[in-house]
């Protein structure tokens, strides 16, 4: 794969479904519940989809896409180059607030992240990374992170922390909120590892998450230091849901001996 022409021709798509995007707010929005009644789709989320799937096809035809409301491939391995697309990552979000959601693509190959891009549409900020050439934030190069420690951290999670659960122990809970220096809770996996590779929240926490979620921003993130693990610390296979924890490096395996039990 020649990554620079990938990548030029990766950001002309991405501004293009986004300029699609911003049109959407002048007409109706069609708006669709999917696993429960919070969990929403909207008819852009599936035209975005199969704007990308369409180009795609046409200009990779050997290339496969797993999207997150299935217009692609049916993908179970990890043979061959793979896109992994989520058209609007905080569907919420777009539907009730019309920001705080972001276009999310990840390409591999053999299993390998090769290109990442988060586009935060409504701010037309573009976060993107390249296997071993670096993360960008616009054409900014985001600098190594930090060392930090968990006293001065900003951890970003949702609020299902606080309904009894599997993973976190009540008094574990109220002590990660105590320790760290603050919580934030944006409602957009992408953006969040997004703010996790440009250093304005240190750690980011999720119960469950699909692989179109994270797979461009675990590139962007992997490429600033960051360590990107499931609960039991492997690195997660990006074929199914599983749990998340992305974090600078020098908290990543604290929060997950002193406060998450693996299961
Ligand atoms: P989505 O908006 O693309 O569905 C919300 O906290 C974050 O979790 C978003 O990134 C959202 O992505 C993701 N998410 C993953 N699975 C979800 C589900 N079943 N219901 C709602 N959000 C989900
Ligand atoms: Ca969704
Ligand atoms: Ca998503
Ligand atoms: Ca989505």
């Amino acid at each position: 794969m020649d990554l620079h022409a990938m990548d030029r021709y990766i950001k002309s798509m991405i501004k293009e479904a986004g300029h699609k995007i911003r049109n959407s707010f002048l007409s109706d929005i069609s708006i669709e519940s999917k696993s429960d009644a919070n969990d929403l789709v909207t008819n852009i989320d599936k035209e975005i989809e199969q704007f990308f799937i369409s180009n795609i096809n046409r200009d990779f035809p050997e290339h496969r896409i797993f999207g997150e409301e299935g217009f692609g491939d049916d993908i179970r391995d990890h043979h061959g180059v793979i896109w992994l697309l989520d058209p609007i990552d905080g569907t919420m979000n777009f539907v009730h607030q019309k920001r705080n959601f972001a276009i999310s693509l990840g390409i591999y190959e053999e299993g390998v992240g090769k290109l990442g891009y988060i586009y935060d549409v409504v701010n037309d900020d573009l976060y993107h990374g390249v296997q071993d050439g670096g993360a960008y934030y616009n054409d900014e190069r985001l600098k190594n992170l930090n060392d930090t420690s968990i006293e001065e951290s900003i951890l970003a999670m949702n609020a299902t922390w606080a309904v009894p659960n599997r993973y976190f122990d009540h008094n574990a809970t109220l002590k990660l909120i105590q320790d760290v220096r603050g919580i934030r809770s944006y409602g957009s996996a992408a953006l969040e590892l997004a703010y996790l590779a440009s250093g304005r929240i240190d750690a980011y926490i999720s119960m469950r998450l699909s692989p179109w979620d994270i797979a461009g921003g675990m590139v962007i993130a992997r490429e600033v230091g960051a360590i990107a693990t499931n609960f039991k610390g492997e690195p997660g296979n990006l074929l199914k849901q599983d749990t998340f924890l992305a974090a600078n490096p020098s908290i990543h395996s604290r929060i997950l001996e002193n406060y998450i039990q693996a299961k």
